[in-house]
Order: C-alpha cells, then sequence, then structure tokens
C-alpha cells in the first residue's frame, strides 16, 4: 500500500494537511469495512457486494467527468463526511468536498481557494470547537442537577436564590467569550471589504435570468458578454454539472488579484461564489464591488443568492482560472468572438476607481 505521504504528491494535494485528512479518511474507511463485513455475514444483509475500500479521489475541479452521482466513490466519500459529521469533527470542505461545486449529500463547505475562503473556514471551524465546548458544559451541568439534586438523592433543598459571585461570573465569561468571536469576526469583514490593489477588473451585472461580464478596454479586453446555464444535456456532454455549467465562463488568471464589480441591470441579483467566499448584491444603480486572488486553476461554480424572479435558480456563475499564459491566449479569442457585442466605456472609468490607495 503507498505511503500516505506518496498518495497526497500522487494526486497532486500539496496541502500541508493532506496526509492528516487521508489518514482520518482510511481510519474511517477501515471501520467501514469492518461494519459491511459484519453486515454482510448477517442473514438478511443489504450490503453484500459493496465496492471495496478505496481512497476518496479528490480531483482537481476542472477535470472532466467527475460528476457521477450514486458511483461508489461518491458513496464513500460521502459516508465519511457523514460519519465526521456523526463524530461531531466538523471539518468544512478540507480532502472531503471538492473545490468549485457542490456534490451529492456533501457535509461541510466547498474547498477554500482564496485567502478569504480560508479565512472563513478557519473561522467556522474555531465557532464549531466554541459552541462544542460551550454545549457539552451545559450538558455536564444538566446531568450533575438532575443527578445530585433530584429529590431522593436531595431530600431538604438549599433556599439559596443569589450569589453575587456566579452571577458576576455569568455575565462576565459570555461576554469575554462574545468579544473573543466578535474580534476576529471583525477582522474578516474587513479583509473582505477592503479592496487590495486590483491587478485585473471586471465587471458582472446580474440580469433577468442571466449573467452578463465586461473586460475593460485598458486591461486587454474591450468586449461584453452573456453567460446563459446549459441544459441539462449540454451540461453532460461536456461533463460539467447540471444547473452549473454555463455557456460563456468568466476566464481568469491564477495567482492575480482580481476586483469584480458586481451591479443589477433590472432587480436585485446577487453574485456569488461558494469556494472563492465571496456574496455581493447586484443592485440596480449602485456599484458593488468583490475581490479574489487564488493559485489554483479550475472552474468555480457559483449562483445567484438572491431572490430574483420566476428563473432565479437557473441563472448559475462559472469562473474558470487558468495560468496567465492561457489568459492572455484567451483574451485574443475572446477579443475576436465577442466583437460584435462591443465595450463599454463605463467600465473603463469605473476600473480606474477601484483600488483602494
Ligand atoms: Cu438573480
Amino acid at each position: 500500500m503507498p505511503s500516505l505521504a506518496s498518495l497526497c504528491r500522487t494526486k497532486n494535494l500539496n496541502r500541508p494537511d493532506c496526509a492528516s485528512d487521508l489518514f482520518v479518511v482510511f481510519a474511517l474507511d477501515q471501520a467501514r469495512e469492518v461494519y459491511v463485513s459484519a453486515s454482510s455475514a448477517a442473514p438478511f444483509s443489504t450490503s453484500p457486494g459493496r465496492t471495496p475500500h478505496s481512497f476518496p479521489e479528490t480531483r482537481r475541479a476542472d477535470e472532466p467527468g467527475q460528476f457521477r452521482a450514486g458511483d461508489s466513490q461518491v458513496t464513500i466519500r460521502n459516508w465519511n463526511r457523514s460519519a465526521l459529521a456523526a463524530l461531531g469533527l466538523s471539518i468544512p470542505g478540507h480532502a472531503f468536498a471538492a473545490a468549485g461545486h457542490p456534490e451529492p449529500y456533501q457535509i461541510g463547505f466547498q474547498d477554500a481557494v482564496s485567502p478569504v475562503a480560508e479565512f472563513v473556514h478557519d473561522f467556522h471551524t474555531a465557532l464549531v470547537w466554541i459552541i462544542s465546548i460551550i454545549t457539552l458544559f451545559v450538558l455536564a451541568l444538566l446531568v450533575t442537577v438532575v443527578v445530585k439534586f433530584n429529590e431522593k438523592a436531595n431530600p431538604v433543598p438549599s433556599r439559596t436564590t443569589h450569589h453575587t459571585g456566579l452571577e458576576i461570573a455569568w455575565t462576565i465569561i459570555p461576554v469575554l467569550i462574545l468579544v473573543g468571536i466578535a474580534i476576529p469576526s471583525f477582522r474578516l469583514l474587513k479583509y473582505q471589504i477592503e479592496l487590495p490593489k486590483a491587478d485585473i477588473t471586471i465587471k458582472a451585472i446580474g440580469n433577468q435570468w442571466y449573467w452578463s461580464y465586461e473586460y475593460p478596454q485598458d486591461q486587454g479586453g474591450g468586449f461584453k458578454f452573456d453567460s446563459y446555464m446549459l441544459t441539462r444535456e449540454d451540461a453532460a456532454k461536456a461533463g460539467q454539472p447540471a444547473l452549473l455549467a454555463v455557456d460563456n465562463e468568466v476566464v481568469l488568471p491564477a495567482g492575480k488579484t482580481v476586483v469584480i464589480q458586481v451591479v443589477g441591470a433590472d432587480v436585485i441579483h446577487s453574485f456569488s461564489v461558494p469556494s472563492l467566499a465571496f456574496r455581493m448584491d447586484a443592485i440596480p444603480g449602485r456599484l458593488n464591488q468583490t475581490w479574489f486572488k487564488t493559485d489554483r486553476e479550475g472552474i468555480y461554480y457559483g449562483q445567484c443568492s438572491r431572490l430574483c424572479g420566476q428563473n432565479h435558480a437557473f441563472m448559475p456563475i462559472a469562473i474558470r482560472v487558468v495560468s496567465p499564459e492561457k489568459y492572455q491566449a484567451w483574451l485574443g479569442e475572446a477579443k475576436k468572438k465577442f466583437a460584435s457585442n462591443g465595450g463599454d466605456e463605463t467600465v473603463k472609468v469605473a476600473a480606474r476607481s477601484t483600488t483602494v490607495e
């Protein structure tokens, strides 16, 4: 059997926590094996012939053909995630969810691929620990009260009604916990809201019910295009997920800071991609902005996240992150392909005012 470290290398998983993730998955799969073989031996077993253990495949988000609901790999991974959830180990995303798209029965977040998304995930994990400890503490108090102070064990109850020290403690301690949570929370908010200096600025426009994108002239663009959802058949042909794949993807380079201006053309929409951890309202007459940066190439899907009418569920977002060289090549092709759509002068003007000095 290959070592976990070499498995991480062969699967191109360079994250430092890859080996530990795989170890957890491996241990859970071993437990599952024991469970399956025990239940297969039972006379009325319903689980014979299940696929033997294998490591979950973590594929790059841009590899085609990974969306096979019901396939045994998916089932095994789901089992692992459910087991983790049952154990209370809420590990958002990590090795158990793919980057860029949801999976059937997924528990936890999609993989984080931008610094903001990593911050969001870390904050989430910290909060899960805090609430778990508080819940267990309260449970322990309740059990103590039930056992020690029931009528049988404690027939003559104390008539105490106040305890100054205790009241100060149960006021101050929760305040300290909340302040402790608020500090990283505001830091995260600031990180999301304050735009870094943009290498590339594009504009996303929400329409009923599709997205349009504009690439400004002064950054090698000068074109705009509409992006519609593919039908289920076309998405399956392209090896992409149904209801998320689009005809014209937003292409952007890896390793660059991208600022996205978001506006609504008709009603309020919301431009949201989970793996990149942004969700920005697209409001008519107001220019909102958000940003991301990722070193990981792949395709990251999102959806309009504001109820915007009848086809709200059918206006997905697909952001394909490629190498800077491929991006330049795509810009050249896109300029020709979308030449008839023309550019928009306002994008150029707005682009100049995006950075915070
Ligand atoms: Cu919408």
